[in-house]
């Protein structure tokens, strides 16, 4: 071995040396309210490090200035005996955090705000988290003074929430960015995606909220989640929307039952800066599933208002949306309501709306079936432009759509919604279930398909 291979090997082994095994930092003495405004300095933490909160009843967790790497993020997380729960509001920011994973949380009859996310804040996950019996935002991702200047530094960028529950919640929505201003350009989010999470019992005592609002919100994903009783029990005015806000969204793979509101809510938009204005910029709804909602359609297509676009810059422009093989199952009359109104799948406000290979089964089933209405699209402020409505299947009652059961909502071997779909939708390929999109001669119409052989 020549000198230079020594010193190269010296050099590698010293290199070693300094990259230090993750450390495991244990913080919390069982109660209080953890504050660390510059946590990173102050708990010596460097990338793919642990901190730990040891077991007890804390009353809130403000962690700021902390930034890992993408290949080794700074992990929060908490002991299973770690509970946080108040009565009395709480500051509970975290500011400048960025390749972030919090992880194992447990929020119980915790009556204020439970993570407010500040600054310069990217690349942040929350997964695996129980919050039981909240009010105020649970999430919420806001900084009035970060306002878009075409830079991705302007604003909220991959977020990602995995295995969240949301159970019992009143008075704000679980995850939001939202001020409602759309001209204001503040806290634009790019790149978020809420999966496998569970949103429950949400019930609002003096103003509608939804579970989810994310505006000036671009290329949000949200698949693979439940919803449930929302709005149901409490609210005054129902309308507890499921999913609501302005930009673009993939909303795909869910369930949705017993809510009285919108599936989803949107006021498409993209964005002309940093790419999310292409091809992709169009708000994508498929495969969901819907039963036993109360009033107002699965899927509510908005027009955003001229002022808007002209405050924004030249930055935000309309957008379109397509909504494929979605099973909306037993619409029903709001309980309360006295408007016979009940819901259709789709409310078509504004131009530039596809609706092709989606089932209603039993529509407005609290009044007889008429045979001559349109249980599809509402145009409840006139015909709109660019609208294609296609290849959709309206069945009077669930022995003619001939499903297999209202838990699976799989297509039997007989019904007629049997490779019913004609061509194929390109970025579509899956199925709710995540099995193949077009099993046998074609796809079925709806959410589920049907497996050859069964
Ligand atoms: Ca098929």
């Amino acid at each position: 071995m020549g000198l230079a291979a020594v010193a190269a090997l010296a050099a590698l082994v010293s290199g070693l040396a300094l990259a230090a095994a993750p450390q495991r930092i244990v913080i919390g003495t069982g109660l209080g309210h953890l504050r660390y405004p510059d946590a990173q300095a102050t708990l010596k933490l460097r990338p793919g490090d642990t901190v730990w909160i040891a077991p007890g009843r804390y009353s809130g967790l403000s962690l700021s200035n902390i930034t890992g790497t993408a290949e080794q993020p700074i992990t929060i997380t908490c002991d299973p005996d770690t509970v946080f729960t108040t009565s009395t509001p709480q500051s509970n920011e975290f500011r400048n955090i960025a390749f972030v994973r919090f992880e194992n949380f447990r929020f119980e009859n915790y009556k204020c705000r439970a993570m407010w996310i500040t600054g310069a804040s990217h690349d942040v996950l929350f997964k695996d988290f129980v919050i039981k019996d909240a009010s105020d935002y649970c999430f919420y991702v806001y900084d009035s003074a970060k306002v878009f200047d075409g830079t991705k530094a302007s604003t909220f960028y991959n977020f990602r929430w995995e295995n969240v529950t949301v159970d019992g919640k009143v008075n704000g929505a679980s995850i939001t960015n939202t001020d409602y201003s759309i001209g204001n350009l503040k806290s634009v989010a790019l790149d978020f995606e809420i999966y496998k999470c569970t949103f429950k019992n949400h019930d609002n005592g003096a103003q509608a909220f939804a579970a989810i609002t994310l505006d000036k919100c671009f290329n949000l994903h949200v698949h693979e989640c439940s919803f449930s009783d929302i709005g149901m029990a409490k609210s005054p005015i129902g309308h507890n929307v499921c999913i609501v806000g302005s930009g673009y969204f993939r909303v795909y793979n869910n369930r949705f039952t017993r809510q009285w509101g919108n599936d989803v809510r949107i006021f498409p938009m993209k964005l002309n800066a940093l790419g999310y204005n292409g091809p992709d910029a169009v708000n994508r709804f498929y495969n969901n599933i819907s039963w036993e909602k109360r009033k107002y359609p699965m899927y509510e297509h908005n027009q955003v208002r001229q002022a808007d676009l002209d405050s924004s810059s030249g930055y935000f422009s309309r957008a379109a949306s397509e909504v494929y093989f979605n099973t909306l199952y037993r619409s029903r009359r709001a309980a309360d309501s006295g408007s016979a109104y009940v819901a259709t799948l789709v409310d078509v406000y504004g131009p530039d709306v596809t609706v092709k290979h989606n089932v209603v089964i039993e529509p407005e089933a609290d009044v007889a079936f008429d045979a001559k209405r349109d249980y599809v699209c509402h145009f409840g402020a006139g015909p709109q432009g660019r609208v294609v409505v296609e290849n959709n299947l309206v069945f009077r009652d669930w022995a003619s759509a001939g499903l297999v059961d209202t838990e699976t909502f799989a297509p039997g071997a007989a019904s007629p919604v049997r490779d019913a779909a004609a061509g194929r939708v390109g970025y579509i390929t899956k199925d709710h279930y995540n099995q193949n999109r077009y099993e046998g001669a074609a796809a079925d119409i709806g959410a589920v398909e049907g497996r050859v052989g069964k």
